[in-house]
């Protein structure tokens, strides 16, 4: 159903898809309270150059797969949400570089996410599903999970951890995209978090392995490796536009079939890499 070949497809998500975070030089984040809160740093100046990368979803084929060292080798290694490593080592590895979480979780389970020890550990980036193109301005009035207020208490009480906000625009320039290259009609709903992490490493590092978001023949119902939940709707979407998603990443994934089948891993290149 994918309209461009790979090479160009890789082009447009390069040249289309500003991933970038918010800085307080931005629209209503420079004021001087935001200064307080917002990194000094950028993100590319926290993480520096990155080379090999790993993008772990929190699918339940991970279970039994036994891929955590191989994940850990890793330069770097983007998890999702609530995604625990501990006692998981075996299957998901024990790195994290970066947690990139929904403003759902920042928000709704606000207690959790201020005190599990699980979202200490590297960098943080929250993003929250902007109005269809909206201006900074137009978000930040109305946000779909007004986590603004839960980012800030977290920020003053870990001050030290890198804590970014996904600038919301490269959401629909990505569904754009999405949409542009399926032959259906595909619900004004942002990408999954899943899919902006890939997008996210690819801007960072030099090649990235995706796991398990393109299922192995370990494929299951159970809908996190961490929890005992059943529902399809996990692998295969409901809010989210996952099935464009993964049919995206293995129209330009440049590994084997073999590898999807057997370790679930998809190879992409990073950005700089992509030649236009
Ligand atoms: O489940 P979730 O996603 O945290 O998973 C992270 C990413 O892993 C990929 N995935 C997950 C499960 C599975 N069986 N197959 C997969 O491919 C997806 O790419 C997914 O994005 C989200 O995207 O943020 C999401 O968050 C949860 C939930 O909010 C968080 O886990 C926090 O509790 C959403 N679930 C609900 O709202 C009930 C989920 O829809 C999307």
């Amino acid at each position: 159903a994918v309209k461009l070949s790979p090479e160009k497809l890789l082009c447009q998500l390069r040249d289309r898809v500003n991933v970038t975070v918010i800085q307080g030089s931005d629209g209503p984040f420079d004021t001087s309270e935001w200064q307080q809160y917002l990194p000094g740093k950028s993100l590319n100046e926290t993480v520096g150059r990155l080379g090999r990368c790993a993008v772990v979803s929190s699918a339940g084929s991970l279970k039994s797969s036994h891929l955590g060292q191989e994940i850990d080798s890793h330069d770097a290694v983007l998890r999702f949400n609530g995604a625990p490593v501990k006692g998981f080592q075996d299957d998901v590895g024990q790195k994290t570089t970066i947690r990139l979480v929904n403003s759902q979780l920042v928000t709704v389970e606000e207690q959790q996410f201020l005190r599990e020890a699980l979202y200490n550990t590297g960098i943080l980036i929250v993003w929250d599903p902007a109005p269809y193109h909206a201006e900074i301005n137009e978000w930040y009035r109305k946000p779909d999970y007004n986590f603004f207020e839960s980012y800030k208490s977290y920020r003053s009480t870990h001050p030290e951890q890198p804590f970014y906000i996904l600038n919301p625009k490269m959401l629909w320039q990505l569904w754009d995209i999405l949409q542009e290259n399926s032959l259906e009609h595909i619900q004004p709903n942002p990408p999954s978090s899943g899919m902006l992490g890939i997008m996210i490493m690819m801007t960072l590092c030099d090649e990235v392995h995706v796991y398990e978001f393109l299922p192995s023949k370990r494929q299951t119902d159970i809908c996190h490796y961490y929890q005992k939940f059943h529902d399809r709707a996990c692998t295969m979407g409901a809010y989210h536009p996952l099935l464009f998603e993964k049919n995206l990443v293995k129209h330009i994934n440049r590994g084997t079939d073999e590898d999807i089948y057997t370790h679930g891993k998809v190879t992409l290149p990073g950005f700089r890499n992509v030649h236009c």
